[in-house]
């Protein structure tokens, strides 16, 4: 990125956003049954920079969170989804902010995190208060949602740079790159939080990199967003090319240090953000590529949602253009309803948002009449006989209309809600379903009186259809 450039961003903080009108009236002339788009996979804040991580048969996703109504990079926390099936993604909150670092006062960037000897290393650029510049931070945690820490209490590097990418080799030797307007690297230590020798700059030659017209003052392509990988012996690394705005594109290697060759554009300039951000991952057989536009309602260069797309290498090992979708990425598999799920598990939501639980975990919260959540492909088998969620409401309460394929689809069953006495209260409502076999798209739609209803932290199905 360029941090001169002002790129007009739409300044419409997402509370005042009543963009499920404009859905919601597209909803109405389909059948029922019509596919919804799920890209991009967050709706209830901003999101930018996607960092994937597969670890024991789930997606972690780690994210930056853009602030309702910026106009700037303003970015203060980062934030945790994960998924098993790469449309329905649970909100793990936000195990790590600019507080973690207490020497960091600002800028909470493009990060990314990995598994290593039982622990998580989340590897982040913010700006060092003494000093005035970006440096690279690490902190730790034991399991991938944190909570994370400091591991330094100090920058791990600093040169005034971004955008750290972190790869462990088939030999066990890690590397740490990032970069902006330079790539750097440097060998990490088996401890994850220290290195050998000095950070080495990459040669960005234009056969390398892929050359940059125009007088930018920068001869190749590279500009920022480094994700280093290994495939079939191949290193590539895939970055955010020219500015702005920013299109991905990739080079590949015999080597983690090079030399390098430009191999072309993944994702052309789309969508919106004059940013983008690249995280790839193969998860249960298929390879998906994360990134970032503005396509949510009031999304634009400074209020960036990330979308993830499914792909195929090509058989030499290129990577084939991708574009962005409003669709997303196919599911893996189904979702279990009869199984405890929370109810920050979504795949698409209307109105609502999220907030950490009084009982652990985040909850759904600030939900008002007509608001829903869409949880996609519910395999309820031979059929569903009860619904029961865990719920609090410091108003009057109100009903959970349990229905199927569509906001205003098959209406299979409704719970009331009563109030608790507080947003964080909890009791169990359960309520007689029928009609629910096979596999549907659940919705749950909250309805009610005026004001905000009632919190909701998971729920669960009974029936002869367990699974
Ligand atoms: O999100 C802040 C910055 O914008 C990131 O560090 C860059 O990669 C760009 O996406």
């Amino acid at each position: 990125m360029n941090f001169s450039l002002s790129p007009l961003p739409r300044l419409v903080p997402r509370r005042w956003v009543t963009w499920t009108v404009g859905l919601l009236c597209l909803v109405a002339f389909l059948p029922a049954t019509a596919a919804r788009a799920d890209n991009p996979i967050v709706q209830t804040i901003y999101t930018a920079d996607p960092a994937p991580l597969v670890h024991n048969g789930r997606v972690y996703l780690y994210t930056g969170h853009d602030e309702d109504g910026s106009t700037y990079f303003t970015m203060k926390d980062w934030r945790v989804w994960s998924s098993a099936d790469m449309v329905n993604w649970t909100d793990h909150g936000s195990p790590m902010s600019l507080a973690t670092f207490s020497w960091a006062s600002a800028d909470a960037w493009a990060g990314q995190a990995v598994y290593r000897n039982g622990k998580f290393y989340w590897y982040v650029p913010v700006k060092n208060r003494a000093t005035g510049r970006m440096a690279i931070g690490v902190a730790v945690g034991d399991s991938p949602t944190g909570p994370f820490r400091d591991a330094l209490g100090r920058p791990l590097v600093e040169n005034g740079e971004i955008d750290p990418t972190v790869f462990i080799d088939d030999n066990g030797q890690a590397y740490l790159y990032w970069g902006n307007p330079n790539l750097s690297y440097v060998q990490l230590n088996t401890d994850m939080i220290s290195y050998s020798g000095s950070p080495t700059q990459i040669p960005l030659t234009t056969a390398g990199f892929g050359t940059r017209t125009g007088s930018t003052g920068r001869p190749t392509l590279y500009e920022e967003g480094p994700w280093v990988y290994k495939r079939n012996g191949l290193y590539y690394m895939v970055f955010a090319a020219k500015c702005c705005s920013e299109f991905i594109a990739y080079s590949t290697a015999p080597g983690p240090t090079g030399p390098w060759t430009y191999q072309g554009t993944i994702m052309p300039t789309q969508g919106s953000s004059f940013t983008n951000h690249p995280g790839i991952i193969d998860f249960n057989g298929g390879s998906y590529f994360f990134y970032h536009n503005g396509a949510l309602p009031g999304g634009g260069g400074f209020t960036r949602s990330v979308a993830v797309e499914k792909f195929s290498y090509n058989a030499n090992g290129t990577i084939p253009t991708i574009n962005m979708t409003t669709a997303g990425a196919p599911q893996v598999g189904t979702l279990n309803p009869y199984v405890r799920q929370e109810a920050e598990t979504m795949a698409w939501e209307s109105g609502v948002e999220t907030e950490p639980s009084s009982e652990g975990g985040m909850n759904v919260g600030w939900i008002e009449n007509g608001d829903y959540i869409k949880v996609k492909g519910v395999a309820f088998g031979t059929g569903a006989s009860s619904f029961t969620a865990r719920v609090a409401s410091a108003s009057s309460g109100g009903r959970i209309e349990v229905r199927l394929d569509g906001v205003n689809g098959t209406l299979v069953g409704t719970c009331t809600v009563p109030g608790t006495g507080g947003w964080q209260n909890w009791t169990t409502v359960s309520c007689p379903v029928s009609n629910a076999g096979a596999m549907h798209d659940l919705y749950l739609r909250f309805t009610g009186g005026s004001g905000y209803l009632f919190n909701v932290n998971w729920w669960q199905f009974t029936g002869s259809g367990v699974s």
